[in-house]
């Protein structure tokens, strides 16, 4: 039996400050806006609460690009707003953590502006500079947010490392001094209260940029150990990292007891995309279906797995892998179960538990995200069509992750008091928030709730957090299946993914349903039915 820890049963909830409720109608979401909340994600029952970054920022890329660490984007209110909403939260049973942005920083952060004053400033060496080769960059690496990897700094001619925005200069992890500076940034924040830490693009940190390697670099796992040791190892906390590129044996690494406890990986996320994340190819079920099976066993009895469909990064998962024209609450339910019976801890993104859907975004002053911003310039360029840039960002644009919060059927979704909000709300809103589901039996919202308490307390729990996985029926076009089992007792999933009628697989002869999205289930399953079985 694995070693139990407290984060086992719980369910994290992931808020994004700007979007998710604003506390003084200025339009843009705040702390205290988030502690006016906690009653509400402490009734959905989660436990720990991952906020993305509220520090000092000027947004280029929406607070992943940190002037100070250790002071609060006052868009969002102060340090003591903050030192309130980690007390409150802990009065519910609700651990913080936070996001550390530990590969790069703004290029208006104190170090970056004293490394460009010159190739002798102490700070200089706390990024990675280069000499050109023949008046170019040295080298071709690409950036996310930009083209080249390579900025140049016209005073001293030299070139800056930027894995995304020019903004957002790359951090020198060669330099000891710089590390042990962020780790007493860590420390300084665990002084406060917070329970732990989502780390951004962790995998990158190891970088060798002269030998064009960026993720899982050579240094990558002797960085993150050193951290652990020097920050938050043996305090009891939660670490998980952001890692798009890791493979089974870099997880098992990262999990191994001297790193984290578990990476974000996204192998069914990007399952359906082809050159970039704009180049959509037909959704693959069969693959889907692989994909979760083949990290469910990785995770068997080692390391641990994170569940996820939703991020501030990622479209709407019921716009993308579900049926929002004619099963939308039927597709989110199937798509919540079938992701929450499996093993590992749970991740909800704002909005996912009431089924927030893509926005459809038509015009470019809708947007606010620099990736499609500089997707729409950059291939309109080349030529292509805006409205079907539009239509490709709608499908798979943040913007969609980021529009406010939808709380009630009032005027801006209830997000704010005020006039105007920062990003556009979803009309949608007037069907689709809180205030309905949460006085529907039947919502969405009530669903998640369900899962959320049924892993962390009660008859079931032990089962979905410690049960075998096992894929049933992995060829089937239509249906998704496993088992969870633990001495005898036994769970069983199935869905329909699709919005047709296909038979019912048989069960267990003692297996009946405890969950279900339909009220009646017969021998057929319905469009995007979803069941749960126990035989206990
Ligand atoms: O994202 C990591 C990252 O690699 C992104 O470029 C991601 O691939 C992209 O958003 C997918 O469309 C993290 C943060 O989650 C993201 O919000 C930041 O913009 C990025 O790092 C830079 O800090
Ligand atoms: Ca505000």
């Amino acid at each position: 039996m694995e070693e139990r820890k407290w984060w086992h049963t719980a369910t994290v909830y992931q808020v994004y400050p700007k979007s998710f409720k604003d506390s003084n109608g200025d339009g843009i979401g705040d702390l205290a806006g988030i502690t006016e909340k906690l009653d509400y994600l402490q009734d959905l029952g989660i436990t720990i609460l991952w906020i993305c970054p509220f520090f000092r920022s000027p947004e280029v890329d929406n607070g992943y690009d940190i002037s100070d660490y250790m002071d609060i984007n006052p868009k969002f209110g102060t340090m003591a707003d903050m030192e309130k909403l980690i007390e409150e939260a802990d009065r519910r049973g609700i651990s913080i953590i936070m996001d550390l942005v530990a590969n790069h920083c703004s290029d208006q952060h104190r170090w970056f502006q004293e490394a460009l004053k010159g190739k002798d400033n102490p700070y200089r060496n706390y990024f990675i500079w280069r000499d050109g080769k023949d008046g170019k960059a040295p080298n071709d690496l690409k950036a996310a947010f930009s083209l080249d990897a390579w900025q140049k700094d016209e005073k001293s001619g030299q070139y800056y490392f930027h894995q995304f925005a020019v903004e957002q200069p790359d951090l020198n992890w060669a330099n000891p001094a710089m590390r042990h500076e962020l780790y007493d940034m860590m420390n300084f924040w665990i002084g406060k209260g917070i329970k732990g830490f989502r780390m951004d693009v962790i995998e990158l940190i190891g970088k060798d940029p002269d030998r064009k390697i960026t993720a899982n670099g050579p240094m990558l796992h002797p960085y993150i150990e050193e951290m652990a040791r020097e920050t938050f190892l043996g305090k009891n906390l939660f670490t998980v990292g952001e890692c798009w590129n890791a493979n089974p044996d870099e997880t098992l690494r990262y999990t191994n007891g001297k790193e984290l406890d578990m990476v974000f990986q996204f192998d069914h996320l990007v399952i359906d995309e082809g050159k970039n994340k704009f180049d959509i190819l037909p959704f693959d079920f069969l693959k889907l279906k692989k994909t979760f099976r083949k990290w469910q066993e990785i995770f068997a009895d080692r390391g641990w797995y994170a569940l996820v469909w939703d991020n501030h990064d990622l479209a709407r998962i019921v716009s993308r892998y579900g049926n929002t024209d004619r099963y939308w609450k039927e597709s989110a339910k199937m798509l919540a179960l079938t992701l929450h019976g499996m093993k590992g801890t749970p991740y909800v993104y704002e909005g996912e538990e009431i089924g927030m859907t893509n926005m459809d975004f038509v015009s470019k002053s809708q947007l606010d995200d620099i990736e499609s911003i500089n997707f729409l310039e950059a291939e309109k360029e080349k030529g292509r069509d805006e409205k079907e840039l539009l239509r490709l960002i709608s499908l798979r644009g943040r913007d969609n992750a980021r529009t406010p919060m939808q709380w009630d059927a009032t005027r801006n979704a209830g997000f704010t008091s005020g006039e105007t909000t920062w990003l556009c709300v979803n009309p949608n809103y007037r069907s689709i928030n809180v205030a309905a589901e949460e006085s529907d039996p039947d919502s969405i919202l009530c669903f998640y709730k369900t899962l959320i308490h049924m892993r962390k307390e009660g008859k079931y729990s032990e089962l979905l957090v410690y049960g075998r996985f096992d894929m049933l029926m992995e060829d089937d076009e239509h249906i998704f299946m496993y088992t969870r089992t633990l001495d005898g007792r036994r769970l069983t999933v199935v869905s329909n993914w699709g919005d047709s009628e296909v038979e019912a697989p048989a069960v267990g002869n003692d297996d009946r349903i405890i969950l279900s999205n339909y009220r009646e289930n017969g021998s057929v399953l319905k469009p995007y039915e979803t069941r749960l079985y126990a035989n206990c």
